[in-house]
């Protein structure tokens, strides 16, 4: 019994002595001393041995150890905690981390997103296609004669190794494809990007941002088309622009109409931007062409449609003032960062 006493005694020592400066290090501690198999519990399975009159004694002794281990336990881990993975290497992981520089959002990402989601809210679902198209979904679909001047080499990027490739000129092609696959009625909104052959100046871009629109259903009317153009500016614009209608042409819609807005600078006193008329193009727009509809086997005694579309650019300036139309690829910080925290 003595030895039994003495032994637990240079436990104590060893014990107090301990270290432990990992949660590693913590735990080990604990299964050697605290565990199922440990140091503690194998002490306590020598109270059999221990004759009754000196059980109350000895149990006395083993709780008063077993409680120190514990408190040895407690402060050990209590030094530690905060420092996980600390395998003391030196790295002070208590120090706050360097800080991290979030990006912005495109300034034409912004304004592609605001657009979609207006649309969205009118019952438009988001339809996507590929860049490189054939002449058909591009052109053909879309009622544009063999000879017409937009198939020329000198618009049109075809693509080299095989030209009945092209980049697409209009996201258009999207909408082809839709109606190829659905059925009427068809409310879709194609934001994208699309490729033209221009010299790059401040007005002109060999890509640019797109997005268009189509609806098509029984009964849809080109006064369906101006309360949606009209909802869709007082969302992007305020409630305060005017819109106006001009007469225009395009292969794929008749009749065809342009939209302007009155200018969001002079508010139609007249300036730069509105070149002194008060008024300014946002899109095309119209009622889908006959042609177009039967193309893809659209009945067009039953049905009617109109369609839209906008250049993402032109919005942005006109929301931002963006003089260049070059600073949207350009990646200059000293642009991209004016738009921090939009989204
Ligand atoms: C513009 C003018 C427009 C369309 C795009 C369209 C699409 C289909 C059928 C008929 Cl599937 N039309 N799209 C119609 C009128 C104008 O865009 O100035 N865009 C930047």
């Amino acid at each position: 019994m003595e030895q039994l006493l003495q032994q637990i005694e240079s436990y104590r020592a060893e014990i107090s002595a301990a270290k432990a400066d990992t949660t590693t290090a913590v735990e080990e501690f604990r299964i050697k001393y605290l565990g199922t198999k440990g140091l503690v519990k194998n002490i306590m399975g020598e109270m059999r041995n221990v004759p009754n009159e000196r059980k109350k004694e000895f149990g006395q002794v083993l709780n008063d150890f077993k409680l120190f281990v514990e408190e040895k336990y407690e402060s050990l881990k209590a030094a530690t905690a905060g420092s996980e993975n600390n395998e003391g290497d030196g790295t002070d992981w208590s120090l706050p981390g360097d800080p991290i520089t979030v990006g912005t959002r495109h300034p034409l990402n912004i304004v592609r997103n605001q657009i979609v989601s207006i649309f969205k809210r009118l019952g438009f679902a988001v339809a996507e296609g590929p860049e490189i198209e054939d002449d058909w979904h591009n052109f053909g679909a879309m009622n544009l004669p063999e000879d017409h001047p937009a198939r020329d080499m000198q618009d049109t990027f075809y693509i080299n190794q095989n030209p009945s490739w092209l980049l697409r000129t209009h996201t258009s092609s999207v909408q082809a494809r839709v109606m190829e696959t659905q059925k009427p009625p068809i409310r879709v909104i194609c934001p994208g990007r699309v490729y033209r052959n221009e010299t790059i100046s401040a007005r002109a871009h060999c890509f640019f941002h797109q997005v268009e629109g189509l609806y098509i259903d029984e009964n849809v009317s080109f006064a369906d088309l101006k309360q949606t153009l009209y909802f869709f500016v007082q969302e992007m614009f305020g409630n305060d622009v005017k819109v106006r209608f001009r007469p225009s042409y395009f292969p794929f819609t008749e009749p065809s109409a342009e939209m302007d807005i009155s200018c969001l600078i002079c508010k139609g006193d007249g300036c730069n931007i509105c070149k002194h008329t008060g008024w300014v193009e946002i899109l095309g727009s119209g009622m889908v062409h006959p042609n177009v509809l039967e193309n893809f086997g659209i009945d067009s005694n039953k049905y009617t449609g109109f369609a839209f579309g906008m250049g993402v650019e032109r919005i942005t300036q006109l929301k931002y003032q963006v003089n260049d139309l070059r600073l949207y690829s350009q990646n200059d910080l000293r642009f991209l960062k004016q738009f921090t925290g939009v989204i």
